[in-house]
């Protein structure tokens, strides 16, 4: 059956994209679909997730995907957190939010971690959530020019490249969307359209 992909993220849309795939449901973006950007006006990841999906699957009459994610820094108490997009202003600027991140660090702790909430939600207003995390640390200058967002000057435990310098298929092999989607699909079943 057919899905609404419910985000506005293009980086996002491309990795969710390619782990949907393989289970042949059909995808069409909020954007295609004219479906308006909610606020995110929730505290947590879980909940942001949830208002997204909600809000498409109510909007299309179909069933919807949502991802909400963001980077959290121990030396910065977990900010950016749920405030990741929101760090690059209006002009979508990473370059500025990951010095943003950099210069607010100084000489505090640099470990890190994504997660990203997954939401799936019908528009009976049924839905379900999972949650996907993967550690790392944050390398200053930022390497790499593949991925999004602070993909540049993230670095997961136990790798020698930063997600920006990986390939697609290597960043896509397992971090945080890829932890949330494997518990994901065991849901989907469940429930189909
Ligand atoms: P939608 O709400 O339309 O999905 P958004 O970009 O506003 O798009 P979020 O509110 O969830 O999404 O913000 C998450 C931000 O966290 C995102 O813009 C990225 O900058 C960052 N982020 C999330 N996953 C990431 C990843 O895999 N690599 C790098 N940065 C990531």
């Amino acid at each position: 059956g057919k899905l609404v992909l419910a985000t506005h993220n293009p980086g996002k849309v491309v990795e969710l994209a390619e782990l949907l795939g393989p289970h042949g449901l059909e995808v069409v973006s909020a954007g295609s679909l004219g479906l308006p950007e909610p606020d995110e006006t929730e505290t947590t990841f879980i909940g942001n997730a949830r208002l997204k999906a909600l809000a498409a699957a109510t909007a299309s009459g179909l069933p919807a995907i949502s991802d909400d994610s963001g980077l959290c820094v121990d030396g910065l108490g977990g900010a950016p957190g749920i405030y990741s997009a929101r760090w690059a202003g209006p002009g979508k600027d990473f370059a500025v939010a990951m010095a943003r991140v950099n210069d607010e660090l100084g000489d505090k702790s640099r470990t890190a971690h994504f997660i990203c909430a997954l939401c799936v939600a019908w528009p009976d207003g049924h839905s379900e959530v999972v949650e996907g995390r993967v550690d790392g640390t944050l390398v200053w200058p930022p390497r790499g020019g593949n991925g999004f967002g602070y993909d540049p000057m993230f670095l997961m435990d136990g790798q020698a490249q930063t997600y920006g310098e990986m390939t697609r298929a290597e960043k896509e092999a397992d971090n945080h969307r890829a932890r949330a989607f494997r518990q994901l699909v065991a849901l989907l079943p469940a429930r189909p359209a």
